[in-house]
């Protein structure tokens, strides 16, 4: 042990410490100093950034040996306080450059450090500075953050007062559209918020810390698991197995299609007879500390015997592949989409016929925090499970039955969540958890590390898509064919579904006239699919708007003139036969024209043989909410101090609170009460109604009309005849009821049917990408330097939420182009091993236009915007490569060594 007296936040401490700690561990640990965040635990995410001696220091990799006896150390809590914010802390609230905020503590730190050693940075220089010292952010796609750093130097250096960088209401006391910050907002910048890791050290002394076994390899029969040399290490306490869980050990995918061979039972919560991929767990260890939950995790004996690993869709449809779940074929569903007329007379005498192959990867989530939660059994004796669910109700329903109780007995509550961009949409930590904590009726906490984080959370699933089109003479779209296979992985949650997406999308916003599709739904044993942001479209488009240009090519005509002839307008329909409920593409397509072709002239008048620039196009979907009849809920009550507004709201990073007091406030506009007066009780299932899951971008469009249903039955109740308010005291006075249940379903929708045929979404978000790229011919490396964003997602209800919903989407579009995947279970188990983008990886020229186009089914006119973004922008910069030096990438990520492949083909023999 070393003894070491640290100076910390200007207060001296004197700590004993392990040598081999790490300064990251010391702060958070002995000093619950938890605004320190830990996630890679490799020097890869910023997240732990301190500075320490004056210098910008990771603290996740600096052992505590070789931190001087004596060094001053500032954490994100030593720069300003909730009550007393630092202008860059300001700064960071009001540019809404903190989402999920578990970067923003070490962007904090990193902006103070570089404000310190140069107080007038240009935006290149801070972005250079972020990227140098790795502090990455996965929603904010950088450009707030940068916007935040340079309005914060103006406040040191005095060119501006700190009053004019703060909010201010507006004389109308309106907020809705407006920039008003979201509600968590001075608890990120400030690093006060407590995620599930920093709650995870306040949890009761007698809580056990959790380890699992699991599997190293990703297709085998079990044929015995011995836990007696485990049992018997230094603090354990239980070791659990499939045999102690007391449900049906299973997680269940809630299969909703009836031509679903499967019966979405298939995912086990503890290994049994198999393993399914790697990663998969097999036992739970619970001990006193980690590090004995950890020792003994390495004791535990299974005996596997090896079956054929299938790590593709091809592989596992092979003639020769034995199926995964036995008695399931390894083709486990079919969506089929037909509209209109037969599509093969036409393509066989249209003028212009084009067909490609396509695939997109395994895009992996790369939230900058992992994968953690706890449980413990509640006042009423409710298992009680804390983590980062982003659908409270729908998991309860998915795991209760594998865990053995009632759901009504499983409370599930979520935690301030470090982004999950969806793939909390499938519950694992959940049913881990419960069925530790039933096992050992003792509260539990788990962690992923983020290795196992990379490895044991579903990915996107890769489609592989063969896809045809047809034009006539004068360039209008005549016909398409499309099949396509979905690696889904092991499990098949969700699987159906998103194999239905690809029939809603491919070809979106074109009006198609003939369709005929196959999509078809294949068990691998490569880490299993789960939701990721616009589910099942940045495949489509893929293929779609990559075949687009070169049906375009083939016609002779300008990419962005063949769209505008062909985008949606009144008598158009999308491909599942639904007409769209407005037609706002014509428009932005308009509006991009002149950007258009100044970027391409400049690119042509700048383009070099070593740095060819180009420019790409694409437009974008998405729909909003589940298919279907889509409905929520949400209690609004009057309290003696304002409203409060009980539902689940989940809140990725995206802006829940945001979401929920701004629609609030717009609905309770009548009673003219100020913000602070809402209070929001949201995710938990023991406090609040059934909002619904926070996916498919409908939480704004159908949670959204349950709160403004719920505040319009209030105001309605509070009104008197002569259309003045009753009081609080009043109402109770008066016996009225104080609490109302806003209600909402999307009623006018259908289900889309065998055909692919139906009407499964009321309200649409539509966009337009520009990318501006620069490929060294030398290297193959793209560079992307200007993006270009059109988008309608309706009336907005918080400019800064939507901003930065686009800037982080695009970025993840750009990273999914260029350099993200997770295919290589090793390799790319690690934030820079798989391609996570970094700040001077996303353009600085980074423009949004937006078309509010009013949304008739939508709370004050609102789309959505989550998904929006990632629809299409990576197609975008493919287009921008192949018009820059003529190589068209059909594989994606565009590593480099691809593009010089394709330059290299090019090459005279
Ligand atoms: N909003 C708005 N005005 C509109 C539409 C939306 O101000 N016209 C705001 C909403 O109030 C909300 C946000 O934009 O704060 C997103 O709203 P919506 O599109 O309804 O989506 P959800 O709230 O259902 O959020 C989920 C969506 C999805 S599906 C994923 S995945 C996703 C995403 O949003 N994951 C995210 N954005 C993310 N952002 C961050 N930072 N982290 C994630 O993990
Ligand atoms: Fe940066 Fe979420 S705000 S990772």
């Amino acid at each position: 042990m070393l003894k070491k007296l640290l100076i910390v936040n200007g207060v001296s401490k004197l700590l004993i410490v392990d040598p081999e700690a790490s300064l990251a561990d010391v702060l958070r640990k002995q000093l619950l100093l938890t605004g320190t965040k830990v996630s890679c635990n490799d020097g890869h995410c910023g997240a732990c950034s301190v500075i320490l001696d004056g210098k910008l220091t990771l603290a996740c990799v600096t052992k505590m040996n070789r931190v001087p006896d004596g060094a001053a150390i500032t954490t994100v809590e030593g720069i300003g306080t909730p009550e007393r914010m630092h202008p860059i802390q300001v700064a960071f609230a009001v540019f809404g450059a903190a989402q999920c905020g578990f970067c923003t503590p070490g962007m904090v730190v990193s902006a103070k450090a570089l404000l310190d050693s140069n107080s007038n940075p240009t935006r290149e220089d801070v972005r250079a500075w972020l990227t140098r010292h790795h502090n990455a952010c996965r929603c904010t796609g950088y450009k707030p953050i940068v916007d935040a750093i340079m309005a914060a130097g103006k406040v040191l250096r005095g060119e501006m007062k700190l009053e004019d960088l703060e909010y201010k209401l507006p004389a109308d006391g309106q907020i809705w559209g407006g920039k008003y910050p979201r509600p968590t907002a001075n608890a990120k910048v400030t690093g006060t918020i407590d995620y599930g890791q920093d709650l995870g050290l306040k949890l009761p002394p007698d809580t056990l810390q959790l380890a699992l076994v699991q599997a190293k390899v990703s297709h085998a029969n079990i044929l015995s698991i011995d836990t007696s040399e485990a049992e018997k290490m230094p603090g354990v306490f239980k070791v659990v197995t499939h045999k102690d869980v007391k449900g049906k050990n299973r997680i269940t995918g809630l299969i909703t299609f009836s031509t679903n061979k499967g019966d979405g039972w298939d995912r086990p919560i503890l290994c049994d007879a198999k393993v399914y991929q790697y990663g998969d767990a097999i036992a739970i260890v619970c001990a006193d500390t980690i590090e004995q939950a950890k020792a003994a995790a390495e004791k535990v004996k299974v005996e596997l015997e090896l079956l054929p690993a299938y790590m593709s869709a091809p592989a596992a449809i092979a003639d020769d592949a034995i199926e995964i779940h036995p008695g399931t074929p390894n083709i486990y569903f079919e969506q089929k989409v037909v509209k209109g007329p037969d599509t093969r007379p036409i393509m066989e005498s249209a003028p212009y016929v084009v067909q490609d192959s396509f695939y997109l990867q395994r895009q992996p989530h790369l939230t900058i925090e992992s994968d953690m939660g706890f449980a413990y059994f509640d006042e009423e004796g409710r298992l009680t499970i804390h983590s980062k669910s982003i659908g409270l109700y729908l998991h309860q329903a998915m795991i209760a039955p594998g865990i053995g109780l009632p759901t009504e007995k499983v409370r599930l509550i979520q935690n301030p969540a470090g982004g999950t961009f969806g793939y909390k949409f499938s519950p694992t930590m959940e049913a881990l958890l419960g069925v530790a904590c039933v096992a050992t009726n003792r509260p539990v906490y788990l962690e992923y590390d983020y290795q196992q984080f990379m490895q044991y959370t579903g990915k996107r699933s890769p489609f592989f898509i063969d896809i045809k089109m047809a034009a006539d003479k004068d360039g209008k779209i005549l016909a398409m064919e499309h099949d396509f296979l979905v690696d889904h992985g092991p499990y098949s949650e969700f699987g159906d579904l998103l194999t239905l997406r690809g029939a809603q999308y491919i070809g979106a916003g074109y009006n198609i006239p003939a369709i005929r599709g196959r999509g078809q739904t294949v068990c691998t044993n490569h880490v299993w699919g789960s939701a990721f942001r616009a589910y099942g479209s940045p495949q489509s488009f893929l293929a779609s708007e990559s075949l687009v240009d070169e049906l375009a090519e083939k016609v002779g005509m300008d990419p962005l003139e063949f769209r505008y002839i062909n985008v949606y307008r009144p008598g158009a329909t999308t491909p599942t036969g639904q007409e769209p409920e407005v037609y706002s593409l014509p428009e932005m397509l308009e509006k991009l024209r002149p950007l258009y072709r100044a970027a391409r002239e400049k690119a042509a008048q700048e383009s070099t043989p070593e740095n060819k620039k180009g420019v790409g196009v694409t437009i974008g979907i998405y729909g909003c909410g589940l298919d279907g009849v889509d409905g929520a809920d949400a209690d609004i009550e009057l309290t003696k101090d304002g409203v409060t507004v009980y539902t689940t709201w989940q809140d990725h990073g995206q802006g829940a609170d945001m979401g929920v007091l701004g629609t609030a406030h717009r609905a309770l506009m009548p009673l003219r009460i100020t913000p602070d007066k809402i209070k929001l009780t949201l995710n938990d299932t023991g406090l609040a109604p059934n909002g619904g899951p926070s996916g498919g971008s409908r939480s704004q469009v159908v949670i959204g009309n349950a709160i403004k249903n719920g505040c319009e039955q209030l105001v309605s109740a509070m009104t008197r005849k002569d259309g003045t308010f009753r009081s609080y005291d009043e109402m109770v006075a008066e016996k009225l009821p104080l609490r109302y249940k806003g209600k909402w379903s999307a009623s006018m929708n259908s289900n889309c049917d065998e055909n692919g045929q139906g009407r499964p979404f009321a309200v649409y978000m539509y966009g337009a990408f520009m990318a501006e790229v620069n490929v060294n011919t030398r290297t193959g490396k793209t560079t992307v330097e200007g993006m270009t964003v059109m988008a309608d997602v309706g009336k907005i209800n918080n400019r800064l939420v939507v901003d930065g919903q686009i800037y982080g989407g695009v970025a993840q579009g750009i990273g999914l182009a260029l350099s993200e995947d997770f295919e290589d279970i090793e390799k790319h188990s690690t934030m820079l091993g798989a391609g996570i983008p970094y700040a001077k990886d996303i353009p600085d020229k980074f423009d949004i236009h937006y078309f509010e186009t009013n949304r008739p089914e939508g709370p004050f006119g609102a789309a959505g915007v989550g998904e929006l973004p990632l629809t299409s922008p990576h197609v975008a910069v493919i287009n921008a490569i192949y018009n820059a030096t003529g190589v068209r990438i059909r594989h994606l990520p565009a590593y480099p060594e691809k593009v010089l492949a394709g330059l290299k083909e090019q090459l005279p023999a």
